[in-house]
């Protein structure tokens, strides 16, 4: 299954285009790309060609399940995944040339200086959980409604109209885009019934092959597999579809030594508990068995 993504490195580098894009950086694309993986008998698309940090992608989504959107519940797990675009926002803004590593001290030690630099604005955890809604007056105007939980609600539509064809977490709220600290990239999470399966797609607009993409595939199965043990499923297949997939062209050294190694096994996800609700799961209740990956591999976040 590795080989899938492996091939899909190989192929952008041979074949991308050059484009310059947002960050400045450069990238090597192709767009419109997709992956699919097998998540019976407790199989992920955990990459082995380098140590990919399964905890910190799995914190990753269970924070997303809370509705935060703050990074420093993050922070003060050691999960440094989101502390950049916070950084460059407070540099930007207020023009004190703090460093990364002080910055992110400082989201840790002082709440209120993180409730006023550490939000993303209204990114996943908000959108998945608490889609805002407007209701409108008879003199026209309109005020806020209650927030949609669309996490509950495809758990119970699933449930309840398991055929349905309408089984979807979307992240992409447009009147909300220009608060985001990044607009997502996975945006688009579609579940699937097939008899006693639970499938997933995930559309992901814009993907970070060498470094985001392994946090991304993890993530993706890993809320299949999470929402499918709550709707007494077995999990199913896992598509993962790309639009604009690219490598950075500053990681080509990472790319070419993890091109040069052999995919080890075959990883898999046990989950040890079944809570009451999908917005219940601990780190603890997640274990890898056979994960005995290639050393991990350093290379820079594009923000
Ligand atoms: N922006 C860019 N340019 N790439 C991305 O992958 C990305 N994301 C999220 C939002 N914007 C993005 C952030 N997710 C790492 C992993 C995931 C990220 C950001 C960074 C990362 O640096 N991983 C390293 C170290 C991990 C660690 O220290 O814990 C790695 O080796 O995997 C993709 O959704």
């Amino acid at each position: 299954p590795e080989r899938q993504y492996l091939d899909l490195m190989r192929r952008i580098r041979e074949e991308g285009s050059e484009r310059v894009d947002r960050t400045g950086i450069g990238t090597r694309s192709i767009f419109g790309t997709m992956l699919r993986y097998d998540l019976s008998d407790g199989m992920m698309p955990l990459i082995t060609t380098k140590r990919v940090y399964w905890k910190t992608a799995t914190r990753e989504m269970l924070w997303f399940l809370t509705g935060e959107t703050n990074i420093r519940p993050l922070v003060l797990q050691g999960v440094k995944i989101w502390n950049e675009w916070p950084h460059a926002n407070y540099v930007r803004q207020t023009g004190d040339a703090i460093s990364l590593g002080d910055f992110v001290q400082r989201i840790a030690d002082d709440e209120d200086f993180a409730a006023r630099w550490g939000d993303l604005g209204p990114v996943y955890g908000k959108q998945w959980v608490d889609w805002p809604t407007y209701r409108y007056r008879k003199d026209g105007l309109y005020e806020k409604g209650e927030g949609i939980n669309q996490v509950a609600e495809v758990i119970a539509s699933l449930r309840a109209n398991p055929g349905s064809r309408r089984h979807i977490i979307e992240g992409w709220n447009v009147a909300e885009l220009d608060r985001m600290a990044l607009p997502p990239c996975h945006k688009t999470y579609q579940f699937h019934v097939a008899g006693n399966r639970l499938n997933c797609a995930l559309y992901q607009r814009s993907c970070d092959v060498a470094l985001g993409l392994p946090f991304n595939l993890w993530g993706g199965a890993l809320l299949t597999r999470m929402i499918a043990q709550q709707v007494d499923l077995e999990p199913g297949e896992f598509v993962w579809m790309g639009g604009d997939t690219h490598l950075y062209l500053n990681h080509e050294e990472l790319i070419a030594e993890q091109l040069g190694r052999e995919p080890q096994g075959l990883p898999r996800l046990e989950i040890k508990r079944r809570p009451d609700s999908i917005f219940g799961y601990r780190i603890e209740d997640f274990e890898v068995h056979d994960y005995q990956p290639h050393p991990p591999i350093k290379a820079p976040v594009a923000v």
